[in-house]
């Protein structure tokens, strides 16, 4: 069982998670009335990986028979100047996100719970893919500006598609 300070902390985030899938739902719905499907695609699914981050966390919580609590999820941001401030928003609230995991991490150290740790070690990765992801796009969006560009960069969004995480990760 977890100690109740990582119960707690471990709560927190997934709320967080869903705090995130909350905010990339809402980008999505941003990118659809701006014309941008492909984008709209691309934060979907950016949405249903945050939703999968919850509950493998709330999954575990329940192998290690602690009580998850779910918590309201407060409101999140509902329009951007352009997709690049969008992206640049992302990977601002995912360096955010970064720091929560480091601290639970740090956590699970300091009470010498090993199989929490191990546990973590997917998202301590999965955030840094996470970061890479979202400056890539900025990187891109810098580079080729509005117009055709981004007409033909909304298209390559378009293919993103849900991988769900793999039962033993
Ligand atoms: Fe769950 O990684 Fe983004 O927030």
């Amino acid at each position: 069982m977890l100690s109740k300070k990582l119960e707690t902390a471990m709560n927190d985030q997934i709320n967080a998670e869903f705090w995130s899938a909350y905010l990339y739902l809402s980008m999505s719905t941003y990118c659809s009335n701006a014309g941008l499907s492909g984008a709209a695609n691309w934060f979907k699914i950016q949405f249903q990986e945050e939703q999968a981050h919850a509950e493998k966390f709330m999954n575990y919580m329940i192998s290690r028979g602690n009580r998850v609590t779910l918590k309201p999820i407060e409101k999140v941001k509902t329009s951007w100047k352009s997709l690049l401030e969008a992206f640049k928003d992302t990977l601002e609230h995912e360096k955010k996100v970064t720091a929560m995991i480091n601290n639970l991490y740090a956590l699970a150290e300091k009470e010498k719970d090993y199989a929490t740790k191990i546990m973590l070690n997917w998202y301590v990765n999965e955030q840094v893919e996470e970061e890479e992801h979202a400056q890539g796009m900025i990187d891109a969006l810098t580079m080729i500006g509005d117009g055709y560009g981004l007409y033909q960069f909304d298209k390559e969004l378009a293919a993103r598609v849900f991988t769900p995480i793999a039962e033993e990760e």
